[in-house]
């Protein structure tokens, strides 16, 4: 269709690139470590999935929930014409934001490193919305946000989910001033955190009862496993996920149970474990308001709406170039 306009950052070629050097990267440090884009495979989105069903995982659901109830009044305050959305995934918290933009709307602008969802999902979006047209971009977020096309007018970069988290403080203020050279005055950015929070509740997220979040953190060892004909054995490293109050983020990690030895053929490299020894494959870090407020600041991105649930568990932050 023309409404369509699907454009390939990355080929899957030079993704496979990539993903060697990060595993390898991460196999021979000191401290190892994974990068938490690689759960996503089928069968880690999967799992994701049943994450966000998880009676003790609230943020995907307190945000949806929130967005719900905000989104009227958004809607009456930006009237976008184009919606970019970064990480953009299967769309479903976007249709919220589409189905109360329909009048002002013409185009949607998804990004994201998996061509299969974002394919699938624009096509879904199409015929859902006759007035739309779709310009899908496969890339990362952290580097092919220059390849987006230029504004037709009112723009809102969406950012949802609470992705921003797994980046550290450097990454995190990069990808917002890069988020800032694609806005003008009048545009906005809609930016959706996990609020900090009592200690047990952050903790018992990322330590559901029903071990789906330890099959999710897991799941990254089957991913080389598959890409990089390695041999994890996966019930040899233990699921790991605590609260750093210092730093304000959960860690993710897995331990080794023994002395290990695993090959990884497709990088030619013999990896060994030590007792106890970490993979530290995600931190998600967790924000207040004023945190937000000062980093949108440091990237010339000023606060101005606020929302959050009656718990505050969970924050939509909406910034505005001057
Ligand atoms: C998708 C990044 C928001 O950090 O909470 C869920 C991923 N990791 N359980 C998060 C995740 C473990 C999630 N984000």
């Amino acid at each position: 269709v023309d409404r369509l306009t699907f454009d390939v950052q990355v080929t899957n070629a030079q993704a496979a690139t990539i993903f060697m050097e990060d595993v390898h990267a991460g196999m021979v440090s000191s401290r190892k470590f994974l990068l938490p884009k690689y759960f996503y495979d089928a069968d880690g989105s999967e799992l994701f999935e049943k994450i966000t069903e998880l009676p003790e995982y609230y943020p995907s659901r307190v945000e949806t929930k929130l967005l719900a109830s905000i989104v009227d009044d958004l809607v009456a305050r930006i009237q976008p014409k184009e919606i970019v959305e970064l990480g953009s995934g299967s769309s479903s918290k976007t249709q919220l934001l589409l189905n109360a933009s329909q009048s002002s709307l013409k185009r949607y602008i998804p990004l994201d490193v998996s061509s299969s969802i974002v394919n699938s999902t624009a096509k879904r979006l199409l015929s859902k919305y006759p007035q739309l047209s779709i310009h899908a971009i496969i890339g990362d977020f952290e580097q092919h946000l220059a390849m987006i096309p230029p504004s037709i007018g009112r723009r809102t970069v969406l950012f949802l989910g609470s992705t921003l988290g797994n980046l550290n403080e450097t990454s995190r203020l990069n990808l917002l001033q890069e988020i800032r050279k694609i806005v003008v005055p009048g545009d906005c950015v809609l930016l959706g955190v996990d609020l900090v929070k009592e200690v047990r509740i952050l903790e018992e997220a990322y330590n559901d009862s029903q071990g789906v979040t330890a099959a999710f953190n897991r799941n990254i060892l089957a991913v080389i496993n598959k890409n990089l004909q390695a041999d994890f054995q996966l019930e040899m490293f233990r699921h790991n996920a605590f609260y750093n109050e210092e730093r304000s983020r959960i860690e993710m990690h897995l331990i080794s149970q023994g002395n290990q030895t695993v090959r990884i053929k497709g990088l030619n490299l013999d990896v060994l474990f030590r007792p106890e020894e970490s993979i530290w494959t995600e931190s998600s870090y967790k924000f207040t308001r004023d945190a937000v407020e000062n980093m949108l600041a440091h990237a010339d991105l000023p606060l101005v709406q606020w929302y959050t649930d009656s718990e505050a568990q969970f924050g939509i932050a909406v910034a505005s170039p001057e």
